[in-house]
């Protein structure tokens, strides 16, 4: 009997032993998962407006909590940070980008120019060209009565002669002296604020992420604001750019306030002496409350805390005169800054530019090249001129 005893007593003492040693094993798994506490391109997770519980959006550097042993923390690896491209001449190495516009545009123009006799056909012509790339009837007919000018009072024949002509009436028709400087520097005690706006489609959050790259190229520290809570993959594709260059992201719950998303992005920028925000935004949305009156507000509550610096209009370049349309009504609702004029790769129609900042005021200040991570370039009218003319 005592044996009996015995032999249920050791039963039990090791059984206790090796659950005792799984549970330990489970916890540990479930730490490794957690985020480490100091990672770049980590992201703040705003809670859903009905939640009671305080948003858990500290700073990298304090200690997580430590979560309920149900939930999954994400499996958040740290990914090795992309170094992305040097910005300066961007235009010039992605020119070949232009080709469409350049077989139609610039080969049109200067086919035209190169006949024999300049007369009124020919002019016509010239104009007709301009017309069908998207440059618009104002400014079409202004370049091509200057050229006209200029031609017949210099008595310029040669075929070089009349390229430098062509290429000097169409970057002064740009405005090669126009400020398209982008205002990222940030001010004593904030950081600079750039809130993205456009039709969706036109490339906003792409083009968040890659001004995120273009600005950490150039030594800026950012944080991504994802105010698109239309879609809950926009968050995502927002923090996936993020991520591979160490931007934080500020998200908020599916349906949140995007302007209290906006307003937390800005604060925590602040908070952590960043030196430019960006702040993604929709380009639709479901409920009853206009895009406009949504986007008024972004800006109103970011404001209470410091300025907007760029109001940048996304505008794709491949819709033509249909998006002009569209961008005429954003920017008469938030007063843009700047365009950002994407898609230029995908259409023979890069004219539109002349079009863009004659009909909306508004200099273009970068341009989309391709969906590659660095296919945005800063606007250079003389580099885009060139890469036109071939
Ligand atoms: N070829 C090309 N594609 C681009 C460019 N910019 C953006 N795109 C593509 O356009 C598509 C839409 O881009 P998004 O950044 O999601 O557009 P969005 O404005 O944020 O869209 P919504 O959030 O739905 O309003 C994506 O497939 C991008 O890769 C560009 O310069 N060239
Ligand atoms: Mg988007």
């Amino acid at each position: 009997m005592e044996y009996v005893i015995i032999a249920i007593v050791v039963v039990v003492v090791a059984a206790a032993g090796f659950l005792g040693a799984g549970v330990a094993r489970t916890r540990r798994a479930k730490m490794a998962r957690l985020p480490p506490s100091s990672t770049t391109g980590e992201t703040a997770t705003l809670p859903n407006p009905t939640e009671t519980v305080a948003p858990s959006i500290d700073s990298p550097t304090q200690a997580l909590p430590i979560p309920a042993p149900d939930v999954e923390a994400p499996d958040l690896e740290a990914p090795a940070l992309e170094m992305p491209e040097p910005t300066a001449n961007r235009l010039i190495r992605l020119r070949a980008r232009l080709a469409r516009s350049q077989s139609t545009l610039g080969k049109g123009l200067l086919a035209v120019l190169g006949r024999d006799r300049l007369d009124e056909r020919a002019w016509e012509d010239i104009e007709d060209t301009l017309l069908q790339a998207d440059v618009g009837v104002a400014s079409a007919g202004e370049i091509v009565q200057r050229l006209r000018e200029r031609t017949r009072v210099l008595g310029t024949r040669t075929p070089g002669d009349l390229r430098a002509l062509l290429s000097e009436e169409l970057v002064a028709a740009i405005g090669a002296d126009t400020d398209r400087t982008l205002h990222t520097f940030p001010h004593a005690d904030a950081p600079a604020v750039v809130l993205v706006v456009g039709v969706n489609g036109t490339g906003k959050t792409t083009t968040c992420g890659k001004l995120a790259r273009v600005l950490i190229a150039d030594g800026h520290s950012v944080v991504l604001g994802a105010a698109d809570t239309f879609r809950a993959a926009a968050a995502d594709q927002l923090q996936t750019w993020g991520a591979k260059v160490g931007a934080r992201t500020v998200r908020g719950a599916a349906g949140a306030d995007p302007a209290s998303v906006a307003f937390e992005a800005v604060r925590m920028g602040t908070e952590d002496h960043v030196d430019v925000v960006l702040v993604d935004t929709a380009g639709r949305l479901h409920t009853k409350t206009g895009l406009m009156d949504e986007l008024g507000k972004i800006k109103r509550v970011v404001q209470r805390q410091g300025p907007v610096d760029e109001t940048l209009l996304v505008l794709d370049a491949t819709t033509g005169q249909n998006g002009l349309t569209q961008a005429r009504v954003f920017a008469e609702v938030v007063d843009c800054t700047g365009i950002v004029l994407t898609k230029l790769d995908g259409t023979a129609k890069g004219g539109i530019v002349f079009a863009v900042q004659r009909e909306l005021g508004v200099p273009v200040k970068l341009v989309g090249l391709g969906e590659g991570a660095d296919d945005l370039a800063p606007f250079e009218p003389k580099a885009f001129v060139d890469a036109l003319l071939g």
